[in-house]
Formats: C-alpha cells, sequence, structure tokens
C-alpha cells in the first residue's frame, strides 16, 4: 500500500422536516477530519505499552498547528490464536504448534461535533492490514413532549431513548482510499465470482462452486454494490508466485450498507460516492476526496461517481482501490446518554503474494509477563 486513509465520511440525518432535512454532514470534507483529531490520553485511549507521536495540520492561513499525542503506536497481544495445528494422525504421540497473535497498531481519534471516531490502522504479523473503524460520543437528539414509547402514533425519526428526548434515525459512511502497488505500479482489479455449477450426472454429486475470475478493464466494469459471494483481488498480472499464481491482496470487506435514499434526492448528489461499496480508478493526483475537493461549494459534480462515469482503463495501471463502510444507525436506549463504542473494518489480506504462510517460521514466543500479575502455571 503505497498511501492509505479515510477520505470522506458522510452522516445524513434521517428527520425530513424543516428544523433538521439539512442535516448531512460531510465530517471530513467540511469539518475536517485532520483537523478534528485529539490527544489521545495515556492509558485509556491507548494501553501501557503504546508509543505517543505527536501530528501536524495547516490551519485556514497555511500555519502548522501541533496535537499533541495525536497517534499512538503499540503491540496489541490480542488472545488469539495466529495459527495452530494439533497432529493426532501420528501414533503414539501428540505434536502441537501454536503461534498467538501480536500485531501493530496505529491508532487515532477525532471528535466531529458530538461524535468521536476511533481509527485503527493494523499491521499483522501474516502481513494483513486491518482497518478498524470504531463510533462513540453522544447521538444527536432532540427535545420532544413524548415521555413513554408506546404514546407515539407518528413518524419521530428516531427513538425515544430517554423522557423528552428523540435520538435521531441516522447513517455513517466511511470511504477509505486505498493506493496499493502490489509488487509494483501495475494493478489490476480481478472479481473471483463464485458461481454455483451442476455436474453432468456421472458424478455422484448434483452442484458444488467454481470460481469465474473477471479483471475489470474499465472504472464501471469494476464499481460493485456488495451482497454476493466473491473474492476481490488487487493483483500484480505482472508478477508470479513460484507456482506461477499472479500476486494479489484480496480485500475482506466490512458488513455492506448501501445507501437508503432515492438517488435523485438531492442530498444524494454530492454524496454519490455511497453508491457503491467498491471502486477502482487510476491513480490520478487531484483525486483523493471522494466527495471533491471543495466539498461546502460542491453541486454534486466533482466526486468519485463523477470520475468514474468516464470509464477510464483499469487494467495493469497503476490503481486506486476505494472502499466504503457504513453503519445504518438506529439509536437505542444504551446508546444514551453516551455511546458504547461499535465497530467495523476491513482486512487487507495476501491472496497469492507469497509462496506459503508467512508466519509459518515465527517462533512460539515466551510466557507473556504483565506487571502486577502472576500466573504460577506460566512461570518459564
Ligand atoms: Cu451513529
Amino acid at each position: 500500500m503505497y498511501k492509505g486513509r479515510l477520505s470522506e465520511v458522510f452522516v445524513p440525518y434521517m428527520d425530513p422536516s424543516k428544523g433538521w432535512y439539512y442535516k448531512t454532514y460531510f465530517d471530513a470534507g467540511e469539518f475536517g477530519f485532520g483537523s478534528s483529531a485529539i490527544s489521545l490520553q495515556p492509558h485509556t485511549d491507548c494501553p501501557p505499552n503504546a508509543v505517543f507521536m505527536d501530528g501536524y495540520y495547516a490551519n485556514q492561513d497555511g500555519t502548522p498547528v501541533k496535537i499533541s499525542n495525536v497517534f499512538c503506536v503499540f503491540e496489541r497481544y490480542t488472545g488469539d490464536v495466529a495459527w495452530r495445528h494439533t497432529e493426532v494422525s501420528i501414533p503414539n504421540e501428540e505434536r502441537v504448534e501454536v503461534r498467538p497473535e501480536i500485531s501493530l497498531v496505529v491508532r487515532s481519534a477525532t471528535v466531529v461535533g458530538n461524535y468521536d471516531y476511533i481509527m485503527d490502522w493494523e499491521f499483522k504479523q501474516s502481513a494483513s492490514i486491518k482497518v478498524g473503524a470504531s463510533l462513540s460520543g453522544i447521538i444527536e437528539a432532540k427535545a420532544s413532549f413524548y415521555t413513554n414509547a408506546q404514546e407515539i402514533k407518528e413518524d419521530v425519526y428516531g427513538t425515544l431513548v430517554a423522557e423528552n428526548t428523540i435520538a435521531t434515525n441516522h447513517d455513517h459512511f466511511l470511504t477509505y482510499y486505498l493506493d496499493l502497488d502490489i509488487d509494483g505500479g501495475e494493478n489490476s482489479f480481478v472479481k473471483a465470482k463464485m458461481k454455483t455449477m451442476k455436474t453432468d450426472g456421472s458424478m455422484p454429486r448434483k452442484s458444488y462452486w467454481s470460481v469465474v475470475r473477471e479483471t475489470a478493464k474499465t472504472e464501471c466494469e469494476a464499481r460493485m454494490k456488495l451482497g454476493e459471494p466473491a473474492g476481490l483481488v488487487i493483483t500484480n498480472p505482472n508478477k508470479m508466485t513460484n507456482v506461477g499464481n499472479q500476486v494479489g491482496y484480496r480485500l475482506l470487506p466490512g458488513s455492506p450498507a448501501p445507501p437508503l435514499l432515492l438517488e435523485d434526492d438531492y442530498l444524494q448528489h454530492r454524496p454519490a460516492f455511497t453508491r457503491y461499496q467498491v471502486w477502482i480508478t487510476p491513480y490520478n493526483r487531484s483525486e483523493e476526496w471522494a466527495g471533491g475537493l471543495y466539498v461546502d461549494h460542491d453541486h454534486g459534480n466533482d466526486n468519485l461517481y463523477e470520475w468514474t462515469n468516464r470509464d477510464r482503463d483499469i487494467e495493469n495501471k497503476d490503481i486506486v482501490l476505494w472502499h466504503t463502510l457504513g453503519f445504518h444507525h438506529i439509536p437505542a436506549q444504551e446508546d444514551f446518554p453516551v455511546m458504547p463504542t461499535v465497530s467495523d473494518g476491513f482486512e487487507l489480506r495476501p491472496f497469492n503474494f507469497f509462496d506459503n504462510n508467512a508466519i509459518l517460521k515465527t517462533r512460539p514466543s515466551k510466557p507473556l509477563m504483565f506487571h502486577g500479575c502472576n500466573s504460577t502455571s506460566t512461570t518459564p
């Protein structure tokens, strides 16, 4: 990955009435996701083994502004298993090999008005990159004369979360820009579709599934609404593994959350980049922000959807992958007064990139000793 970043965050509220209809926020393009980043708190935002880094952004007159402790970097001991096997087929012998999952996490957090976003980039030893987004903070609510949900006979566009308090339905769409250079600059996008196949009757089975690979030649062929099973692979068609597979990385997407508004509703014009959850564009230095360069002034003609309508060639080119995570948020009482984090994410995972399991030869780690903890069973 040459460069990966969160490109835009679109948060439309679902109350179409006079006082609320305009609440369709672009948390990056209108507010500044980077300039809204906050200093992380040691020991709570990040674990005790974290190292902190300061960051700078340019304010409106170009002056650098420092945010101290804006990133933290730490090793995460997940308690999960990276790989394992117990071999039980050898007579009178049991072989066990287990490797614990230990990864490196880079974290930041941004507070846009009422909402808090915790953004993780996790680098695994297996060479996967996991990108996580966690949402917390204060849900946007409005005053109401209702004190009990059973009294409500009209559409109030949300949930009564406390007496006289309605939290409004809304979405969060997080669109990521992922400039991938898989073992070189020239890459292709392959949809490995899983298709149900019927046998000809000569076998004991009626059906199986097989993989039908389609290389997207242009931008319109590449963009996708997720739902059907498919492997989404960025390959380098010019590089092969030792046994002749094209080297690649696979996108394991987040839960698909398509936009539910009408496409011709005016408020869907600027965020037309949420129409598909996966897009590929040829690299173009002026196309980094899914909602365009000047979101405030835009009428919906400078965004990812409009760019891809040019249907440029993307096969064996320097390409950019775009992926949108979506949260349809029906508020619940537990989200009030401050919301326990809700998380989603996606993974970029090697797919025929290495000749075999990249962490096969990692050594079994020594038992971890945490300060203040004693366990006789783990003493080396
Ligand atoms: Cu929400």
